[in-house]
């Protein structure tokens, strides 16, 4: 049985969504307890090698988030970038991504094509009426009442002020939006406080600390924040752990040295749901093999 964000919104306290690109990911992650998955543009890009700039197709992304939505209970909150283009565009994102299992979807108020918050470059915000007609359009296009459309405000990435922030976040509301996502690249969590203190709490607050990481989910609680979502450690964490274990084995010439650094195979059977497999003759004589 799938939990649905909303219905998880319903109940107090702060919610923790983890970045994710795949299944594995999002298993991992509802595993150690995460209340949510983040199918993460910028984890989904890495995971094809390419730039988060809007070089995948909406299916790419797509694909990505129904795996992980179809792997785990916990709900997926899908990273739509912009919607993909117009307000036709996210009408049928908006079908696609709700037919496919994700619980929530996220667009944010830029421009197609985008770049990543966090890369230097050219960040075109829309206008706040355009932004609007791709919120009205993708709430318009769900069909239950679980699914949730989260407007996500780009102003401090782009260096205007909170009270633009604070106003397009109104619009957003007002136009429909279920939860408001305040982005910062801010090195601490100033502007999320000041944004959060001038929000009237008419829709949740979603904030993604990447900058400002130091700061304990609980603090955003009392801020009011309803979503906390760890966006991007996880992959992070795969580069690094990868990249010094491969390097380890060509350098030391074994496997030996890291062994006891990596998951077990057992680990590995685990997360693949091995287990209602193993009545198979073929499989439970090879998972005894590797043991
Ligand atoms: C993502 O994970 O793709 C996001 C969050 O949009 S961030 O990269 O922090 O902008
Ligand atoms: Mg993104």
């Amino acid at each position: 049985m799938r939990t649905h964000l909303r219905s998880l919104l319903e109940r107090p306290g702060v919610l923790r969504l983890a970045g994710a690109h795949n299944p594995l990911g999002a298993k991992i992650a509802e595993h150690v307890g995460f209340d949510g998955v983040w199918a993460s543009g910028l984890e989904i890009s890495a995971s094809f090698g390419v730039p988060d700039a809007s070089i995948l197709s909406m299916t790419e992304f797509l694909d990505a988030a129904r795996g992980m939505a179809e792997s785990v209970a916990i709900p997926i909150v899908a990273d739509c970038d912009t919607g993909f283009g117009n307000a036709d565009n996210v009408q049928h994102m908006v079908r696609r991504y709700e037919a496919a299992g994700v619980s929530a979807v996220s667009i944010e108020d830029k421009c197609f094509p985008k770049t990543n918050s966090y890369l230097e470059g050219n960040h075109q915000l829309a206008t706040i009426p355009d932004f609007c007609d791709r919120i009205i359009a993708a709430k318009s296009a769900q069909s239950t009442s679980y699914f949730m459309v989260i407007a996500r405000v780009e102003a401090l990435i782009v260096g205007r002020c909170i009270s633009e922030a604070i106003n397009r976040a109104h619009a957003y509301a007002d136009a429909g939006a279920d939860a408001i996502l305040i982005h910062s690249k801010y090195p601490t969590w100033e502007e999320i406080k000041a944004f959060a203190k001038s929000w009237d709490s008419s829709r949740p607050l979603v904030v993604v600390p990447t900058t400002y990481g130091a700061t304990h989910f609980s603090k955003f609680g009392e801020l009011g924040v309803r979503i906390v979502i760890y966006a991007n450690q996880g992959i992070r964490a795969a580069i690094k752990a990868t990249t010094e274990t491969l390097a380890e084995i060509l350098s030391s010439g074994s496997c030996e040295s890291v062994e006891q650094h990596i998951a077990t195979l057992e680990t590995v059977f685990e997360l693949q749901g091995v287990a209602p497999y193993l009545h198979s003759p073929l499989l439970s004589a090879s998972v005894d093999s590797h043991r």
